[in-house]
């Protein structure tokens, strides 16, 4: 028993699951909150679409709807499920849980550091949280918090003015700060703590996807934290950055703003690329098609994902040659996630699958984020964005890539590591149950919008009562369809809740490894102990560098370990 199991049993019950330092429940700590984050932001969504589909109604459990409060819904809606459900679960939680597991490591390189990044990280969910409390509500101003309706306009400032909108500043600054304490654990583990053997072409593609994201999370945060410093003293002290009266210019804060929010959606794309590679390499027994290719076009993506930010402003006045490059850097980036994507499924030739949930989701993400990646093609083209900017066929095109990411890549991960971390096997019925119910369902919600944004149905308004085209019983019926596939959606996600609930409590205890996989988590006990394994493993061989494939049982990596 290693020194660090040895003094982890006199720790007390505080020191053990609340102000830990072990990886593993840092991880869930971050896994869970993103969770509830996640019930808070589709709560709100039900909200707004209440009164999209039924207008001026009262709605259940909220009353009727004002258009302030519409405002601070759909902006809090955006925020709360990019910031404190997608970054939380698919790099904090999936990142703390998996990378020291997977490399061999009994931990990750600062453990103190580690447990302060999610207390960070809790203390900008609280102020999230009591912003909408203060006098005046949370902000309102969309979560892309552009000048100058973020700065109120320039027509009042000062700390009482607003309050709201100056704790969103604060907590996503805060969130970002917990990441970048959280993003350096990560990388000076992945090079410093691997086992011996596990070299860099040996690693599990997991590993890779999560160094990727954090690599471009430190690269492309830098110029938001700036942009958002300057806008709270716009707010608060009445400097002029975004102000055009003051020389200032309103446009600096969207170019700093998208030169952040363009990577970031690789930064939780990538965590989802790496579950699917672990999770189809092991339902479909055999090795990821690709290895090298997807590591090479993944760090081909990085650099490019810097050079798009852009096509997020082709109508906000830049150049129009700028818009053209823009467009074509745009449409070049759709090149590596096709080989990526592509490598995922030549993986399934020849192979055996088995149709577990986490497999299920992992094919219904490749499914629904390809109607996310091709809409996206179209949307690169300037020529064509110019005419569906800001409408919903925005909408339905970002939510065909974030939800499939998030939520199908996230519950695949969840209900694959789900024995490895809890020591007990789900509810398969009650898993798949969930897969067709959120996969039926998520397409209602979404699938319509692409007709009623092409029909003009633009975003982020209360009411469409003044606009007779948007107000025939077509689009109506979509807005209602719309909005009782998304009621269905969300109270799909209970069972889910209810399968992990009583499976943790009461599920049929699950072996070391129930999957067969390769990698090296799959040795350690399950649950594994702190400090993972009894001794460091040895690695000789990579997880994909299977002697023959297909045959299950080489699944096995032969480490000196076991
Ligand atoms: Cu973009």
């Amino acid at each position: 028993m290693s020194t660090n199991q040895t003094s982890h049993h006199q720790m007390t019950f505080v020191q053990k699951y609340i102000f830990s330092t072990d990886h593993k429940v840092i991880g869930m700590q971050y896994m869970i909150t993103g969770l509830i984050m996640a019930f808070l932001g589709g709560f709100l969504a039900y909200g707004f679409r209440m009164q999209l589909a039924f207008p001026g109604e009262a709605i259940p459990l909220l009353g009727k709807m004002t258009a302030g409060q519409y405002n601070e819904f759909i902006t809090m809606h955006g925020t709360i499920m990019i910031f404190w459900v997608a970054m939380p679960v698919l790099l904090a939680a999936l990142g703390n849980l998996l990378i020291p597991i997977m490399i061999g490591a009994d931990d990750m390189a600062f453990p103190t550091l580690n447990m302060i990044s999610y207390w960070v990280f809790f203390l900008s969910t609280v102020v999230l949280i009591a912003s909408f409390f203060v006098p005046g509500g949370a902000f309102a101003g969309g979560w892309t918090a552009y000048p100058p309706l973020s700065a109120n306009g320039y027509t009042a400032h000062g700390w009482s003015v607003g309050l709201g909108g100056n704790l969103w500043i604060i907590a996503v600054a805060l969130e970002f700060v917990a990441f970048l304490i959280g993003g350096i654990n990560f990388i000076v583990t992945t090079f410093n703590m691997r086992a011996p053997g596990l070299t860099w072409f040996r690693l599990p593609m997991m590993v890779w996807m999560m160094l990727s994201a954090v690599l471009i999370f430190m690269f492309a945060v830098g110029p938001l934290i700036a942009g958002a410093a300057m806008l709270l003293l716009d707010r608060t002290v009445g400097t002029g950055f975004y102000n055009p009266a003051a020389g200032g210019d309103p446009i600096l804060f969207q170019h700093m703003f998208w030169f952040f929010g363009h990577p970031e959606v690789y930064v939780i794309l990538l965590p989802t690329i790496g579950v699917l590679a672990e999770v189809m390499t092991t339902f479909a027994r055999k090795p990821i098609f690709g290895y090298k290719m997807i590591i090479y076009a993944t760090i081909g993506a990085g650099f490019l994902s810097f050079v798009v930010w852009a096509h997020h402003q082709f109508i906000a006045g830049i150049d129009p040659r700028m818009a053209t490059f823009f467009s074509i850097t745009t449409i070049m980036i759709s090149i590596p996630f096709s080989l990526i994507i592509f490598a995922s499924i030549a993986t399934l030739w020849k192979s055996s699958i088995t149709l577990s949930t986490p497999m299920l989701f992992a094919l219904g993400f490749i499914g629904e984020f390809l109607i996310g990646g091709v809409t996206g093609i179209y949307l690169g083209s300037s020529a064509f964005d110019i005419y569906v900017h800001d409408t919903y066929f925005v909408i339905a095109h970002f939510h065909y890539a974030l939800i499939p990411t998030v939520f199908f890549g996230g519950l695949a991960a969840i209900y694959f590591w789900f024995p490895k971390f809890i020591g007990r096997m789900y509810n398969e019925t009650l898993g798949k149950v969930h897969f067709w119910l959120t996969t039926i369902s998520f397409n209602l919600v979404f699938f319509p919008l692409f007709f009623s944004g092409m029909a003009g149905e633009h975003r982020r308004i209360f009411d469409y009562s003044m606009w007779k085209s948007l107000m025939t019983p077509e689009i109506m019926n979509i807005r209602i369809i719309s909005t009782l596939a998304l009621i269905v959606l969300f109270l799909s996600q209970f069972i889910f809740v209810f399968n992990m609930i009583k499976s943790a409590l009461s599920g049929p205890k699950a072996e070391k490894n129930p999957w067969k996989s390769n990698t090296l988590e799959w040795q350690a006990d399950s649950p594994p102990p702190h400090g993972n394994f009894a001794q460091t493993p040895v690695v000789h061989r990579g997880p994909y560098e299977y002697s023959v494939p297909g045959r299950s049982e080489d699944y096995w990596p032969q480490t000196s370990a076991n």
